[in-house]
């Protein structure tokens, strides 16, 4: 059924690219709006679809209605591997994108897989909104077709999974889905157990299956995927935090007058500033659900000894220039003193 709706869209909007100038112009009580689609895994009520949509009204507004986004969350338009080549081919203008697939086209960006690197979402935060290197970085997609409009926190990932995991000793021989990065992988090796990389719409099959012990998540994706129904230990191990971003076609972008380029961009950064505000109270949210859905929260988790096992990882991947470069960049504007 999903995919005859993926597919059944993907005509459409193939059809008017073919036929019209740009794709989906639509014309409503005599006006010209052109639809912008967008693509999302999360569900209709995570804090990233809401500032989308957000960013939709605005930039609607600030353009006397002449754009509009229609957005399409749920995994309708399939993973974030295949909308991110949405994207790139023009067929949708624009998606919430993970990290891993960004970094799978620039190194710099593996950086913010590494774990243990940033001190807290708020560092990550002052991070993407003052470094001098994000611009500089953000820029490097271009030459792939799509632009970076915004960074997106997705909170702190934390392991979940039918047991407690307190202690380095509890991961040991546990196979984990993570997202489909390498970095991933050698974290979950550091960690001693393994990664069985797949997309996020297969984890529940694949913990359900026993193909895997658990998976790593923040707080708002194990509530809305229902991962907590077949892995009811969330244990707040703490290891990534990991952004996603909002991704536009290039040539879509371009297509903007400047007044509109403005008024796109100052959309996007309202979205983003809503986006932080929501997700402190939806983590809230979400946690409260979980418990009432019969998880129980692990807090008395052994972070530092976790934390100590993945250090040398990041002096493996800082041997790649392009890496160190960003790292060094986090680290200063890192609170901490005498952080590795
Ligand atoms: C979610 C992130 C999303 C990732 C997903 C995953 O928001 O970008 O793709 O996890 O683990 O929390 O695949």
């Amino acid at each position: 059924m999903r995919k005859k709706r993926i597919l059944l869209l993907l005509i459409s909007i193939l059809v008017f690219t073919v036929v019209g100038c740009r794709s989906n112009t639509v014309t409503e009580t005599g006006q010209k709006v052109q639809i912008w689609n967008i693509a999302s895994i999360q569900t209709e009520t995570h804090p990233q679809t809401l500032a989308v949509k957000k960013m939709g009204e605005i930039f609607s507004e600030l353009t006397n209605g002449r754009y509009r986004f229609e957005v399409y969350p749920n995994e309708l338009l399939g993973p974030q591997r295949e909308t991110l080549e949405q994207v790139q081919y023009g067929i949708i203008e624009m998606a919430v994108i993970g990290n891993a697939n960004i970094s799978s086209f620039e190194d710099g960006f593996l950086t913010f897989e590494m774990p243990f690197l940033f001190d807290d979402e708020e560092h990550q935060k002052r991070f993407f909104e003052t470094s001098e290197i994000v611009p500089e970085l953000f820029k490097k997609t271009e030459s792939y077709n799509f632009k970076i409009v915004t960074f997106f926190t997705a909170g702190t990932r934390n392991m979940y999974a039918s047991k407690p995991i307190r202690a380095l000793s509890d991961l040991k021989g546990m196979k984990i889905r993570t997202a489909e990065s390498d970095t991933y992988a050698k974290m979950m090796r550091y960690l001693g157990g393994s990664a069985t990389p797949m997309s996020f719409g297969e984890v529940f099959t694949a913990i359900q299956s026993g193909v895997v012990d658990g998976a790593e998540n923040n707080e708002a994706s194990y509530n809305n995927s229902k991962h907590y129904e077949i892995a009811p230990y969330y244990s707040y191990t703490k290891h990534l935090i990991v952004p996603d971003y909002l991704i536009v076609n290039t040539n879509a972008y371009d297509s903007l007058s400047q007044e509109d380029k403005e008024a796109f961009d100052e959309a996007a950064r309202k979205a983003a500033e809503y986006e932080i505000k929501l997700w402190a109270e939806d983590a809230e949210r979400s946690k409260e659900a979980v418990i009432a859905g019969g998880a129980t929260m692990i807090e008395d988790v052994d972070v530092e000894a976790l934390r100590n096992a993945c250090l040398p990882l990041h002096d493996e991947l800082c041997a790649n220039p392009e890496i160190k470069k960003v790292y060094d960049a986090v680290m200063a504007t890192s609170d901490k003193k005498n952080k590795k």
